[in-house]
């Protein structure tokens, strides 16, 4: 039976790693926070006590982490992921972070006969919990094949891209796209609002148009009642703005609707909303503290 383990069990480690133990896989899980851990224990998962002894224990093992530091702290330093990689083990990161982030992690994996892949996900965290994300790949061909049980347990649809980095870039493609949308979204609504239209008419309005989408269908409402308990945290989103705006710079690609965008998601984290929900930014947006 495959190993598995499972580093970082945030909003959405937690819910993938659960689908994975309720399937009844075997999987070690591993956190910073020791305590996020023992609901999956109680579950059925192993208790990990190190990344090294995670990926040194398991088969194939997935990370969740927040950023391109963390990623690179988890793998790279003392009883770090690399410590416990040996020939054919596979490590699987699926945190979003950069493409140049994803390379150096890749390189040091396979310098160790390790095979890597990326894969961050596309989905927040209901689709974590339903077990619908869109997995988005690079890297090691028969890692992808190997982790194929896993994978078809956490998500709907798997993508794989010949190239590494390209897992990474085509997550920042759909996530400044999203994070403008947002923002876009919260400019009209506070217009709106301000002119003296009611924002449910507005919403109402906009699912009969080429304009609506299951993101304003779902996040309308739960702006209007400002419910933004986190399902994807603001923090992360301004982080793949920056990450996105970074790849368009190297690219020599203007994103002027994502540096602005980013500008709200910046004034909205010094704010106080880092750990809301993304769509809190509206709250920004309309003065509405
Ligand atoms: P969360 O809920 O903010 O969880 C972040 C996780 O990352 C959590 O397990 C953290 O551990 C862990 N983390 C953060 N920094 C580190 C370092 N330095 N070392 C090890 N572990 C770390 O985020 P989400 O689950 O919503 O999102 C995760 C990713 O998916 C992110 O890239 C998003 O953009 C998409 P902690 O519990 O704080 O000890």
């Amino acid at each position: 039976m495959t190993k598995y383990g499972f580093l970082g069990l945030g909003i959405m480690g937690n819910a993938m790693a659960t689908n994975l133990v309720n399937a009844g896989l075997d999987v070690t899980v591993w956190n910073r926070t020791r305590e996020k851990c023992a609901p999956l224990v109680v579950l059925g998962a192993r208790q990990g006590n190190s990344p090294a002894e995670v990926t040194g224990q398991c088969d194939i093992t997935f990370a969740m982490v927040s950023d391109p530091a963390a990623a690179s702290s988890l793998c790279f330093d003392s009883e770090g992921v690399l410590e416990g990689i040996t020939p054919g083990k596979g490590y699987i990161d699926v945190s979003t972070v950069d493409p140049a982030t994803v390379l150096r992690i890749a390189g040091a994996v396979k310098n160790k006969g390790g095979r890597f892949l990326e894969a961050p996900v596309s989905g927040s965290k209901k689709p974590a919990e339903d077990g619908t994300l869109v997995f988005l790949c690079g890297g090691d061909e028969t890692l992808y094949q190997d982790a194929q049980p896993a994978l078809q347990l956490m998500g709907k649809k798997s993508f794989y891209f010949e190239n590494v980095g390209q897992g990474a870039q085509m997550k920042l493609v759909i996530n400044m796209i999203m994070g403008t949308m947002m923002t876009a979204f919260g400019e009209g609504l506070a217009v709106g609002d301000k002119a003296g239209l009611k924002i449910v008419d507005i919403l109402d309005v906009l699912t009969q148009g080429a304009v609506d989408n299951p993101m304003f269908r779902l996040k309308g409402l739960q702006m209007v009642q400002k419910n933004f308990s986190p399902a994807f945290p603001l923090k992360h989103m301004q982080k793949d703005m920056r990450l996105a705006l970074q790849l368009g710079d190297e690219l020599g690609q203007s994103l002027f609707t994502t540096g602005a965008a980013n500008n709200w998601y910046i004034k909205a984290r010094k704010g106080g909303g880092a750990n809301d929900d993304f769509s809190a930014v509206f709250k920004y947006i309309a003065d509405q503290f």
